[in-house]
């Protein structure tokens, strides 16, 4: 049974896909707390990407964790993780109790400010196997998510994600929709978020 009210969960209804997103998963203090110790303790890393041969610095930080060994590989990354914290742990398992589902690993992402962004995507790499659920926590400054459909052109969502906020996508979501977290000319703060994935 899931240990999080369910009636708070805002189902997001798209076409193709199952979108649940959990307003304030992390009250303000907690949220708080949390976005202030993972900001100052985390490892971050800024990454080459590489487009048509030419190398850039990835337009983020990210830090990699998972509870085995398994390197995750996207676009023309390949990561190798680090152990969870005991405080990447027990979010893990709030995580996993909430969405009745098991994670291997937090991909984590900090958005320095509106110029840092993540282009559209879907998470669809054969590692996370054919419909994976991936639960997004989102800490600090808010951003829009952006959802587009792969193939009826104009199908299009948005979703603020709030501070202290899950956002959890499973089923065929990865399958029909892409997402990204585009940039802003907006003066913004920082925004950490952590997206748990079962790699196998
Ligand atoms: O920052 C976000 O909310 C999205 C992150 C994301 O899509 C990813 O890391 O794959
Ligand atoms: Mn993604």
């Amino acid at each position: 049974m899931s240990l999080f009210d369910t009636s708070k969960i805002i189902r997001i209804p798209l076409r193709g896909a199952k979108i649940e997103y959990y307003p304030q998963f992390f009250g303000g203090d907690e949220a708080q707390e949390l976005f202030d110790e993972l900001y100052q303790n985390t490892p971050w890393i800024e990454e080459d990407i590489k487009i048509f041969g030419k190398t850039y610095k990835q337009p983020r930080l990210t830090a990699f964790y998972a509870d085995n060994d398994i390197n995750y590989s996207y676009s023309t990354i390949t990561m190798t993780p680090i152990p969870f914290t005991p405080l990447l742990n027990t979010i893990k398992t709030r995580v996993e109790n909430a969405t009745e589902s098991k994670f291997s690993s937090c991909l984590m992402n900090l958005y320095r400010d509106g110029k840092d962004s993540n282009g559209w995507h879907a998470d669809n790499e054969n590692s996370l196997g054919k419909n994976p659920v991936i639960a997004s926590i989102s800490l600090g400054e808010e951003r829009m998510f952006h959802l587009k459909h792969k193939r009826i052109k104009g199908l299009t969502k948005k979703v603020n994600l709030e501070h202290g906020s899950m956002l959890v996508m499973k089923d065929e979501t990865q399958h029909n929709w892409l997402h990204q977290i585009a940039k802003t000319t907006k003066p913004i703060g920082k925004r950490i978020n952590l997206t748990f994935r079962l790699l196998k």
